[in-house]
């Protein structure tokens, strides 16, 4: 019979679901791992082979956790709210909502045939009413805790998406969805206090078994740096700096001040209160309004933009840290404190203590932390997401949506396009504005606003655990049961966005006694790019991978393992349609092993060595999430198989039990048929173990000497005794250069290491 993807693949999708092998009862079992993959974000048809990438990698480990006895919950959804399926829609020029309902049909189809053991009993989609009741009611507890608050604030607003974006969705000063230049607007938005939890956000990232180069992107971007706030008296009120170098407070020869400070435009001079000089005060737009105080002590030598503005406008530069040359810019190291007074001599960290101490007893300053975290903000002025529910009072002001009424539904309308007022469309429907006030029942109007896609995305993953509660976002004790994830994989290209959010709402979760500790992530591991033919695959370079061409001529199991087999999962991979066809024929290899093995009369074959090695390497390659090295192993292993006369059946066995998680259809379909097969799926039995006496080399490596200096090496079997060693060095012919004219009188053996000859 002929290896037939499509038949096989069907067959057994039908029957894991019928069967609901991938449905773990999360109450009662009781070796829980959370397997956790991104869920994917509808901005086309379909999926996307880069998620298809992903997703393989993460499955395959689920899947190797399942074989070591894990009840793996592996669960899927969409995060079908947001900017980026509603621009996909208005591209296409038809209406979200009838877009959605066809995307949602399409992505789950997708998935299906790529055969993950997802539970299909537990998918959630963010734009269901209710998946976003409990969106909500997280705005609200943001409330009620004081963390979300309303501010007119310098935002970034998209002209093109025409809605502000967090701090976190602009890259380089472009938009991250359509990247368009982001423009600065001053607008009353939304607000989440993650700065709060910014010493938390970044202490935890110790405890957390992540990516490192996450973590440290993470941890850039909360920026903590430590130093002093001083105070500098002027003739209209005092000014607040933050710096890093208090050491340089004698180097100060002129304050900064940020365009929007308070004090911009009324002061012309301070008085640096080390030495009672008096300074001249400028406003600039180097100095940032959001950072620190919004205004900096600036010391000339010691700072390079401060030297660029005391060149330009010919100020006083005073070198306070001896090491530099100030007339070729600014000496920004550490060093031994000058000019300074009481800090002379002194090294930078002294010099820097010692200033704190003085300013502190003087009461002109004290220790001070700035970190570059801004709050969140999370109002958008678009269609397609949860309505923020708040209620503007004329008499009350803002008041919360009373959680009994939630969801606030998101109406129903036919022109959802933003128009760039600056207001959502949802301000066009009346009937949505128009509204009473929960606390003194007169008129009053809706927020218009619709929260941020990553609100969505922040807590799917605890949603997922009891995604049909009407009563709570979820179960506690659920939680209690399967918080933390276990295993995350997912794009670094979410490495502060997504990631940095679920860890403050799940901090937020913890304190409100929903979830059992501070952080979501057990183990997060980032996943490399896709990319085809060495270039970035996208639309306009047209070499776009359609994954269902390929599922539908090749299989899954041939796609899956190839995604796997292109690289290093955490560098990614390169897809060339050529390639493939040789995991196709690898599985082809693997089916006619299983004829092979069917006839064979042994039990066991000569291959034990190749085997074990196997197992073994296979097993630590999933460990260590190397997907591809693992799979060459299985290669090496099949070829050794097909060469073998006598095919062990337990051989074979072990070998579809190591590839299930890679193939899971073929294997299943092979397994079926043995003849020990009982009705229990392969994917519910035990993963091997090797035997490491089975592996151990029989040659070692020999260090041959003479009179102590090394002279190269020879292969031995090994346990070699020094006669035999002595012949094979005379016979090698190697060692003759050594060994001629020369008469031996010592010889020093090292059973397996070294031989030495003394000459
Ligand atoms: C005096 C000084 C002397 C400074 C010196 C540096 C070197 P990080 O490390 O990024 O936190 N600064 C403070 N607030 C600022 C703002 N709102 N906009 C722009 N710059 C600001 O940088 C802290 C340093 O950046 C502070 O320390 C301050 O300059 C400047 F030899 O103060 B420093
Ligand atoms: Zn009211």
């Amino acid at each position: 019979m002929k290896y037939n993807h499509k038949k096989i693949e069907k067959k057994w999708q039908k029957k894991w679901e019928k069967e609901k092998i991938y449905e773990p009862d999360l109450d009662k079992v009781k070796n829980p791992f959370y397997n956790l993959m991104m869920f994917p974000y509808p901005s086309a048809e379909g999926l996307h082979v880069g998620n298809m990438y992903a997703f393989t990698h993460s499955d395959t480990y689920g899947r190797f956790m399942r074989l070591r006895g894990f009840d793996v919950f592996e669960p899927i959804g969409l995060d079908g709210f947001g900017i980026h399926s509603e621009n996909y829609a208005i591209k296409i020029g038809e209406h979200i909502k009838d877009v959605s309902k066809r995307t949602e049909k399409n992505f789950y189809k997708q998935l299906h045939v790529i055969g993950n053991a997802y539970d299909w009993n537990r998918t959630v989609e963010t734009y269901n009413p209710n998946y976003y009741k409990w969106t909500q009611w997280l705005f609200l507890q943001m409330y009620k805790k004081g963390l979300a608050y309303r501010k007119e604030a310098a935002v970034n607003w998209c002209p093109s998406c025409k809605t502000v974006l967090s701090d976190e969705q602009v890259i380089q000063e472009k938009c991250e969805r359509c990247d368009n230049v982001v423009e600065k607007k001053k607008m009353e938005q939304w607000f989440w206090k993650i700065t709060d939890y910014a010493e938390k956000l970044l202490g935890n990232l110790d405890k957390i078994d992540w990516s490192e180069d996450v973590k440290l992107i993470q941890k850039n971007w909360i920026g903590k740096s430590e130093g002093a706030e001083v105070v500098f008296e002027t003739e209209a009120g005092k000014i607040k700096v933050f710096t890093t170098r208090p050491d340089t407070l004698f180097g100060c020869t002129f304050i900064v001040l940020s365009l929007d400070h308070e004090l911009a435009n009324r002061v012309k001079t301070a008085i640096n209160p080390v030495n009672k000089k008096e300074i001249p005060v400028f406003v600039s737009e180097y100095v940032l309004s959001d950072y620190g105080t919004g205004a900096i002590m600036a010391v000339p030598a010691h700072d390079q933009r401060d030297w660029e503005f005391a060149k330009e406008n010919n100020l006083e530069i005073i070198e306070v840290v001896g090491g530099g040359n100030v007339n070729n810019g600014a000496f920004e190291e550490e060093g031994r404190s000058i000019n300074s007074d009481f800090l002379n001599g002194l090294q930078t960290p002294e010099a820097k203590e010692k200033m704190i101490q003085w300013l502190e007893e003087k009461g002109i300053g004290k220790r001070a932390t700035s970190y570059k975290l801004r709050d969140w903000c999370i109002s958008r002025q678009r269609y397609w997401g949860p309505p923020i529910p708040m209620i503007d009072c004329p008499k009350c002001g803002w008041v919360p949506v009373p959680e009994e009424d939630l969801p606030v539904l998101l109406p129903e309308m036919d022109d959802f396009l933003p128009d760039g007022t600056g207001k959502g469309p949802l301000n066009k429907v009346e009937d949505f504005v128009k509204t009473k006030c929960p606390e003194c029942g007169g008129d009053a109007k809706r927020e218009t606003d619709v929260s941020d896609p990553f609100v969505d995305s922040c807590w799917y993953y605890m949603r997922y655990l009891d995604p049909h509660n009407d009563k709570e976002p979820f179960d506690k004790l659920m939680a209690r049961k399967w918080m933390p994830v276990d295993m995350y994989i997912g794009g670094k290209e979410h490495s502060v966005l997504h990631l940095l959010y679920s860890r403050f709402v799940t901090m937020v979760m913890y304190e409100l006694g929903y979830v059992p500790g501070e952080e979501p992530f057990k183990q997060f591991r980032a996943h490399g790019l896709l990319i085809k033919d060495g270039a970035k695959i996208s639309k306009s370079k047209g070499n776009i991978v359609n994954p269902d061409e390929y599922v539908e001529k090749f299989g899954a199991d041939t796609v899956r393992m190839y995604l796997m087999f292109l690289g290093e999962m955490r560098q990614g991979g390169d897809w060339r349609d050529d390639g493939i066809v040789g995991t196709y024929r690898f599985l082809n290899k693997v089916w006619r092993l299983a004829e092979k093995s069917k006839n064979s009369e042994v039990k066991l074959s000569k291959i034990e060595k190749v085997l074990h090695q196997t197992i073994k390497k296979v097993t630590e390659d999933l460990e260590n999430l190397k997907f591809n090295t693992a799979i060459s192993q299985l290669m090496i292993l099949v070829n050794a198989m097909e060469q073998e006369k006598g095919l062990g059946k337990e051989d074979f066995v072990t070998l579809i039990i190591l590839l299930a998680p890679f193939a899971p259809h073929i294997t299943e379909e092979i397994w079926s048929n043995l003849p020990e097969y009982d009705g229990e799926s392969i994917h519910n039995q035990k993963w091997p173990k090797y035997d490491s006496a089975k592996i151990e080399e029989d040659e070692v490596e020999l260090i041959v000497q003479f009179n102590g200096k090394f002279r190269g090496n020879i292969m031995i079997s090994k346990d070699l005794g020094q006669k035999d060693v002595e012949e094979k060095i005379q016979s090698s012919g190697k060692f003759d250069k050594y060994l001629k004219d020369v008469s031996i009188k010592k010889i020093i053996f090292v059973p397996n290491k070294l031989i030495n000859f003394v000459v």
